[in-house]
């Protein structure tokens, strides 16, 4: 079982692609090809090279589109940071419990973002927008799995909250789960 880790975990209400890091993850889809909200803020702000990159990925490594819970990096473009890490996150289902898989998102998205050398990387809050999931679950789960997983040579984890109802919950979240 890891400690929590020294990572200092920040929470900025905002838009994400306005932030300066090493690292912004994009909650994309499996076609990697663009789409609103986050992924279509960081194409629209990135410009049209990180769309470029994921062409080739999608005609090399990733033809058959990128699966749920995983992640994969490309430039940032004219974004103010290096790489975009690209995730995709479950569709929220009342029916069956996919957490899990949101999970795997920012596990799997650090651990890319930490190969690459990253020392800060910027979330959204994954999922919680057009795929449905509730933000109270999806801040705990995000909170909790970053706390977890997170290590060097990250040294800051940054939630960027669109809303303030979205930064309330992450606040929550990381007040019990510092408790
Ligand atoms: N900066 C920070 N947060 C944002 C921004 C922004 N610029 N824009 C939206 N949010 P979503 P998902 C918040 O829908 O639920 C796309 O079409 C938003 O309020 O971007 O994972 C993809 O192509 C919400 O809380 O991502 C996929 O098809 C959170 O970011 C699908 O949407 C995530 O909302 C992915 O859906």
């Amino acid at each position: 079982m890891s400690t929590l880790s020294a990572v200092e975990v920040t929470l900025v209400r905002g838009d994400i692609t306005r932030q300066t890091v090493d690292a912004v993850v994009n909650a994309a889809n499996s076609s990697l090809l663009g789409g609103g909200g986050v992924d279509g803020a960081i194409h629209r702000r990135g410009g049209p090279e990180i769309l470029a990159e994921c062409r080739k990925l999608r005609a090399s490594h990733y033809g058959g589109g990128l699966a749920t819970g995983r992640a994969v990096a490309t430039t940032a473009g004219r974004l103010d940071a290096r790489w975009v890490v690209h995730t995709v996150g479950p569709v929220w289902s009342a029916a069956e419990d996919r957490s899990a898989l949101l999970e795997s998102c920012y596990r799997t998205s650090l651990r890319v973002a930490a190969e690459l050398g990253a020392r800060t990387v910027a979330f959204p809050a994954i999922s919680t927008g057009v795929y449905g999931w509730p933000m109270d679950d999806g801040a705990r789960i995000a909170v909790r799995t970053v706390l977890a997983e997170a290590a060097a040579p990250v040294e800051e984890v940054r939630f960027v909250l669109f809303d303030a109802a979205a930064y309330d919950e992450f606040e929550r979240a990381l007040a019990a789960a510092r408790a």
